[in-house]
Parts: structure tokens; sequence; C-alpha cells
């Protein structure tokens, strides 16, 4: 009896259920109405009386035993079924689901487009601070020291440094490379500039320029012309129309606004250009010879032009974007109508 008790207990040891059916197998075997252990217990009987209590003790050990490993089993197996349960609701035929792209900003594909077509008339890509100093915010460029572009509503100046302002204008970095280049030079400045404007759908207290500058001798008014006609027909197709408005900024003379026909349109006459026919997009003029005077460059030997334009500005004709806001809030259910730029 002694060595049957302990050969069950060492099966029951080493038993294992991964399915249903040899769980069921276990059962019938050490649990069930007819089990091994019951067996065992009928042949009580044949012992003699003095092994008894010790025979009795370890049949109750072995009964323990093989319940407890049953309890095991029912977990082990119930385990393998849920896991086999989770795997059915793949369905491994299925395409891949993709991994979700970002797009480009409008504002840097607009961006993008302008640095390229200026590129490709000889023109490099030239960077400045976005905190910058009164002498090449304004002074060089020629603001007389009560110019109201001067003054706290227009500008933000930095608390602790009165001399220090944000950029109003990317002009400061023309400024800063008339500094530190000799002519010929030809550069655009893309960049963000600030201005101190309650936020409304039509003016935000930031935006983005693209500012040129060509300096050389011999400049003229018509290379100016040819280069920003050449631009607009680049950037808003072929048929594209231009004119010029004089107009004053204070380091350029003469200076002049360009309107283009209206590509919305086609100036037949609609929102966009107001029933004009014509919508604005850039300033510009000859640099003012004190500017270059300013940097270093002898405006008796050199001449230059410059021209600026807002980036939002033109996004919004564009794409008929009727509220500037919309560009630095991030809205995902507005970027994702730009993901193919
Ligand atoms: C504009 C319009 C006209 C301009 C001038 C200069 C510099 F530094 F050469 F004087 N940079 N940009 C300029 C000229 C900017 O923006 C509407």
């Amino acid at each position: 009896m002694k060595e049957k008790i302990d050969a069950l207990l060492g099966e029951i040891k080493a038993a294992q259920a991964e399915t249903e059916e040899q769980l069921e197998a276990y059962r019938l075997r050490f649990i069930g109405t007819k089990n091994v252990v019951k067996d065992l217990m009928q042949g009580m009987r044949d012992v003699a009386p003095d092994l008894r209590k010790e025979m009795g003790q370890s049949l109750n050990t072995l009964k323990n035993a093989a319940q407890d490993k049953f309890q095991e089993l029912v977990g082990d197996v119930n385990r393998q079924k849920s896991a086999d349960e989770s795997h059915d609701h793949v369905d491994l035929t299925l395409p891949a689901a993709g991994t979700p792209l970002g797009g480009v900003h409008p504002i840097q594909a607009m961006e993008d487009q302008i640095i390229q077509i200026f590129s490709r008339m000889g023109f490099n890509v030239s960077d400045g601070p976005e905190i910058e100093d009164d002498w090449h915010n304004f002074t060089a460029l020629n603001f007389p020291p009560n110019h109201p572009a001067r003054e706290m509503q227009d500008t933000f100046f930095i608390e602790r440094n009165p001399d220090m302002v944000l950029r109003t204008h990317t002009s400061n970095t023309q400024i800063r490379v008339m500094e530190g280049q000799k002519p010929p030079i030809r550069t655009i400045c893309p960049g963000r500039v600030y201005r101190n404007e309650t936020i409304t759908a039509r003016s935000h207290c930031f935006f983005h320029q693209v500012e040129g500058l060509y300096v050389d001798k011999g400049v003229s008014f018509k290379d100016l012309k040819d280069t920003l006609y050449h631009f607009a027909r680049e950037m808003y197709g072929k048929n594209t129309k231009v004119r010029f408005r004089p107009s004053y900024f204070p380091f350029t003379e003469p200076s002049a606004e360009m309107d283009i026909s209206c590509f919305i349109c086609d100036q037949k006459g609609c929102n966009v250009c107001k029933y004009t026919g014509w919508v604005e997009i850039l300033g510009s003029g000859m640099v003012d010879p004190n500017v270059l005077e300013a940097c270093g460059i002898d405006p008796d030997v050199y001449s230059g032009f410059a021209f600026g334009m807002g980036i939002e500005r033109q996004a919004m004709l564009k794409y008929q974007v009727n509220d500037l806001r919309l560009f630095s809030e991030n809205d995902v259910r507005f970027l994702k109508q730009f993901q193919s730029l």
C-alpha cells in the first residue's frame, strides 16, 4: 500500500493538462466517483491494525494532493483557453494598418516654394536673429527717431533692455548681410516677425515673411520689375499679370507695391480681389542710399532693390483661408487639408 501511495503522489506531482481532454482524464483518475484514491481506501480493511493510522494519514495527504493539483490544472487550462480565444480575433490576412504620416505646414510649404523660385534666379538664403537691437531693426533701415513703428503699440520691446526688440521684419537680416558681405549680394531672408497687435482673424502678433535683396553695380528698377514679374508667374501661373503702384517705405526710394491679376476669378470679379481684379502680394523698392551707407556700402558705386512679402497673406489668398489664427493653432482638422503639399 505504501509503495502505491508514493507512486500515485509522484504521478500527481508530474501531471500536466493543456486541453480539456487532458484535464478530464486527470479528473476521472484522481477525483471522479471511481478514482484511484477511493480504491486504496477500500484496501484499508486488509491493512494490519497497527499500521492503519499511518496509512489513513498517508491516504488523506494523497487525496488532498490530488484535489490541489486538480485546481491548479483547471487554472492552467482556462488560461490556455483565453489565450487561444484572443488570438482568434487576429486576422492575419488583413493588410497592415499603415503608419499615420504628418504633412508639411502650409506656411512652410509656401515658404519652400518661394525659396525655390528665387534660388533658381541665383538668390541664396540668409538667416538672422528674431531678438534684435535697435540698429538692425530700425536705425540702419533709415527709420527716423520718432517714426510710429518704433512706438510701444507697434513693437515688442525686451523689458530688461530697451535697446532690444522682437524684429518687426526680416530686413534686420538683410542689414547684417550687407554689413558682413561685399556686393554682389543676392539673398532672401525667410522667417518669423512680431508686431504688437491685437489678435483677430486678420492680424496676429506674429507672422512670417520672405524678404529679398539684390545689391550690385548698376542694379535698376527694371531689374526689380523683371525679377518680381518672373516670381509672380512662377508662383501664380504663366498668365499672371502684374502692376506696380507707388508706395512708401523708410528704407526704399522709390517704393512700389505689386499687385497680381486675381488668380481666383481671372479678373472677372470675386471676394478675394474685392471685385477689383487685382490682389496685392508684396512691397518693394530701390534700397535707399542712406541704408547702403549705414552698412558700409558706397551708394555712389552700388545700387540695389529689395522686396518683402507676408507668407500668411499669400497662403490666405491661395487657399482662401478666412482666419489668420488657423495657421498657428495647429488644429489637425485644418492641417490635414494640406497633407498633400
Ligand atoms: C519690404 C518692402 C520694400 C526691404 C528693404 C530691405 C533692406 F534691408 F535692404 F533695406 N530689406 N527689405 C523691403 C523693401 C521690404 O517689405 C514689405
